[in-house]
């Protein structure tokens, strides 16, 4: 199973630890299209890409992907972006988000019939949320 990660970059990068956390669980269940969005040194190393680059390989990435799960507590445009095409393009969607925060989830996310929203407090639980998810996509 080809599973697309999403988080924010340049919307913020204070969850890139927990990124990284997810992105280890979601390798037991596929491959993860996008590891790189879990990487401390992310802005370093992607500076040799134009933006159109990023964008394309991104959306390549996601048309090829069997499922997709977003960590959305750090509101990013991108991520955003992202679930709408995966929206568009009838890919499953698992948005993940840590209530109690300085930001309230987007309607448009929870609101979206089309979006699984999982909504949670301890990363603990983040196994069996994606666990049980994934083996609904399959
Ligand atoms: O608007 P954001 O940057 O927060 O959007 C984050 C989302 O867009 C992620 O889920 C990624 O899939 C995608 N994305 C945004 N920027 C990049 C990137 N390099 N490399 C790969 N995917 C990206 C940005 C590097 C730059 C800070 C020098």
């Amino acid at each position: 199973m080809d599973i697309y990660f999403a988080g924010s970059i340049r919307g913020g990068r204070s969850d890139v630890d927990l990124y990284a956390r997810i992105i280890d669980l979601l390798n037991g269940h596929g491959e993860v299209l996008t590891e790189h969005v879990g990487q401390q040194d992310l802005e370093t190393q992607e500076a040799a890409l134009s933006d159109r680059e990023i964008h394309d390989q991104d959306l390549a990435w996601l048309r090829r992907a069997d499922a997709v799960v977003a960590e959305v507590t750090v509101p990013s445009l991108g991520v955003g972006y992202e679930l709408g095409r995966a929206v568009a393009w009838e890919k499953p969607a698992l948005c993940l988000y840590r209530p109690g925060g300085e930001r309230d989830l987007s309607a448009m996310v929870r609101g979206s019939d089309e979006l699984t929203v999982a909504e949670y407090d301890d990363p603990a639980s983040l196994d069996a949320i994606v666990t049980s998810f994934l083996e609904e996509c399959r």
